[in-house]
């Protein structure tokens, strides 16, 4: 088929999206480890029609202005706070993201950190690598129960609706805050919707699932970490500067909360020797929450369908402009 369009990939994709990608367009892919620079990012994007951005791509009206020929940005994540929407609203071109693919695979992955963080599991895991394990021992390694407990839930969107709705094989009582209420959900679910303070004062798990805007930023900083409780957990499966990082060292060095298990971080990545990092109350995973074989595939798929559809002058599939950009 002719390829009439040029489009940049930003990073190494599955294949799943590559693939029909090169069935209508010249494809550059950024193929090393590490993000392209801005010097790069602007010279791989020259003269592209579309572009398949990541997280780690800045994208604004100054970037916009030096690539005119720049229809399409689709951002493979369904986070899309490396974007100015309104500058590129401003210059009609459409913002594409991937919502519902990756839904469950994050929500199973807050679990992951919510259980294991709980339960003591890389500590243990340590402790029998390096071969202190002895004897069975009735006060060895000793967590907190997650049956019967309350989760909090601080972003009640797509996401953080199922690791509410997972909370039910727990038998947990699942309290909520958001700006706006899904009272059917809330109602179907047994999830009170309460103010944040009050989630942060009841809750023994507290897990973040809002978008990161400004009002969002810092939500969750000193303040906010004294009203929790001393055996308290936070998990943060949404964007790093939703917490402060300094107020939540200083609250697990000081035991103002019992632990933490960060999906990501602020900044990121983090050094290894980062006190976040190196203490034993608290887990971070390298920003892993989509990262399943399955759900990658998907992101791959839905960006590539974004894009095309983008460029052809259709609504994308999944875009969060296009009402503004081709008009309802
Ligand atoms: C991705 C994410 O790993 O979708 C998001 O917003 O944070 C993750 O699914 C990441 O964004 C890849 O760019």
């Amino acid at each position: 088929m002719a390829t009439s369009w040029t489009v940049a990939v930003t990073r190494q994709i599955p294949e799943a999206g590559l693939a029909p990608l090169r069935e209508v367009a010249e494809v550059r892919v950024w193929e090393e480890e590490l993000p392209p620079d801005t010097e790069a990012l602007y010279a791989i994007l020259d003269g592209c029609d579309g572009a398949i951005t990541l997280l780690t791509d800045r994208i604004d009206g100054a970037l916009l202005d030096a690539h005119p020929s720049l229809r399409v940005v689709s951002n493979f994540a369904v986070g899309y706070d490396n974007i100015d929407v309104p500058a590129a609203t401003e210059r009609g071109v459409l913002v594409c993201n991937t919502p519902g693919v990756l839904t469950d695979a994050t929500a199973d992955h807050t679990w992951a950190l919510m259980l294991s963080a709980a339960r003591r599991i890389p500590e243990s895991i340590e402790y029998v690598r390096e071969g202190r394990w002895k004897t069975w021992g009735p006060l060895l390694l000793l967590g907190q129960a997650v049956s019967g407990a309350t989760l909090g839930v601080a972003g009640l969107g797509r996401i953080g609706k199922e690791v509410a709705r997972r909370a039910a094989g727990f038998d947990m009582r699942v309290l909520a805050y958001d700006t706006v209420q899904d009272d059917e959900f809330a109602a179907e679910h047994n999830v009170t919707y309460v103010p944040l303070d009050q989630l942060l004062a009841e809750s023994d798990y507290v897990t973040l699932h809002v978008a990161l805007t400004d009002e969002t930023r810092h939500m969750i900083g000193r303040e906010q970490l004294a009203r929790m409780k001393p055996t308290a957990i936070l998990i943060n499966a949404s964007r790093g500067p939703v917490v402060d990082t300094d107020a939540l060292v200083e609250a697990l060095q000081n035991g103002t909360i019992l632990a933490a298990a960060l999906d990501v971080t602020d900044p990121e990545p983090l050094p290894a020797d980062h006190p976040l990092v190196t203490m034993d109350n608290c887990i971070v995973v390298p920003h892993t929450a989509s990262a399943t074989v399955q759900t990658r595939d998907q992101m791959a798929k839905l960006s590539a369908d974004n894009l095309i559809a983008g460029l052809k002058g259709e609504r994308p599939p999944a875009s969060v402009n296009a009402d503004a950009v081709l008009g309802n």
